[in-house]
């Protein structure tokens, strides 16, 4: 519905529209159709309204674009080349085709909207247009491939930070690749790599980050796990704005990792954001089934994990489920 009347707003061009045609060709009530208005300037649209006369667009918010994002961006190599399509199937499958053409390191590929958005382990990501960040980043980390996981760790610090920074709300991070706001996900991590026994080739960081959809725009089965950042802080937040504060800041996390002491100080601050840390877990790993507390993270960014009979187990990924969170009870 909103989509629709911003569409005959678009349509109008410079002219003004009344609330009463609005409403007529929308077959809603003007109410209705002052609530999508306020819910469309909420977005970042200015709609002017006159009494008398209506509604009038002057002018939309902004276009998720590589100039956009580069226009204020200050960093040295993440985002220094941004590739944009409106429409995608998935940002992590192009950018894993460039990265295997020998593409800059830190290169972005980003969308308004994915198809066949990825999660882990086959399933599915929901990325409808307008609303979220849906971005891969290119990386050649000189690391071995066994420690790749670590920079999902490091990439869902980037994330937590710059949410707080940004949108004035500390999220939490689920080990390893979910960020939790009031208890539901606003963001899935997915890295991919391709790598021979001792060198990795690349890594292909995918960040989804529900941004400001309402509760209606996400699918029945996953209303009750999903949540976007408007709809916990009441605000909208300009993607383009929360996309250069996390290449800064992931950037910066990337850089100071390589440093011993400052990696500390980055896994000090990744805890806070802990979900998992002293929570009671399951987690699959290795086709096996661990049920306990989880007691660290280390300075790896490994979970482990005390069962209940005292035995202290080590992993580097897998799936977590932590009590409380997506109904494991
Ligand atoms: C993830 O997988 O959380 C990784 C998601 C990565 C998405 C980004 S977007 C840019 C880049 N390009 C891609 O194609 N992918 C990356 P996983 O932990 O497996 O969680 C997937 C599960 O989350 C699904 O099975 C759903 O239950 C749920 N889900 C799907 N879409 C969601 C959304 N938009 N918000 C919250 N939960 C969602």
């Amino acid at each position: 519905m909103k989509a629709q009347i911003l569409k005959a707003l678009k349509e109008g061009s410079e002219q003004y529209i009344s609330g009463e045609e609005l409403s007529n060709r929308m077959g809603v009530s003007r109410t209705a159709i002052w609530k999508y208005i306020a819910a469309l300037r909420e977005e970042g649209y200015d709609i002017e309204s006159s009494p008398r006369k209506g509604y009038r667009l002057i002018s939309s918010p902004e276009i998720l674009s590589a100039e956009e994002i580069q226009a204020e961006l200050s960093t040295k190599f993440f985002g220094k080349e941004i590739i944009y399509f409106d429409t995608v199937t998935s940002t992590n499958t192009i950018a894993k085709e460039i990265a295997g053409k020998d593409c800059q390191d830190g290169t972005v590929v980003i969308a308004d909207q994915q198809t066949g958005g990825k999660g882990r382990l086959g399933r599915n990501w929901s990325s409808p247009p307008h609303t979220g960040i849906w971005m891969s980043i290119v990386l050649r980390p000189d690391i071995l491939p066994f420690q790749a996981p670590f920079i999902t760790i490091l990439a869902a610090l980037a994330v937590a930070r710059s949410i707080k920074q940004v949108a004035q709300i500390a999220p939490k991070i689920k080990w390893p690749n979910d960020i939790i706001l009031n208890r539901k996900k606003v963001c899935g991590i997915l890295t991919e790599m391709s790598a021979e026994i001792e060198r990795i080739n690349y890594i292909v960081v995918g960040i989804g980050i529900n941004v400001n959809m309402d509760a209606e725009d996400f699918s029945p089965e996953i209303r009750e796990m999903a949540t976007s950042i408007k709809m916990v802080t009441g605000q909208a937040v300009q993607r383009k704005v929360l996309v250069r504060k996390i290449l800064e800041n992931f950037e910066e996390i990337y850089v100071n990792a390589n440093n011993s002491n400052l990696k500390n100080e980055l896994m000090d601050e990744y805890r806070k954001y802990s979900l998992t840390l002293g929570s009671r877990v399951k987690v699959v790993y290795k086709n096996q089934e661990i049920k306990g507390t989880a007691v660290e993270v280390t300075d790896e960014g490994e979970l482990i994990i005390e069962t209940d009979d005292g035995v202290k187990q080590k992993i580097m990924s897998g799936e977590v489920s932590v009590r409380g969170i997506y109904g494991y009870v």
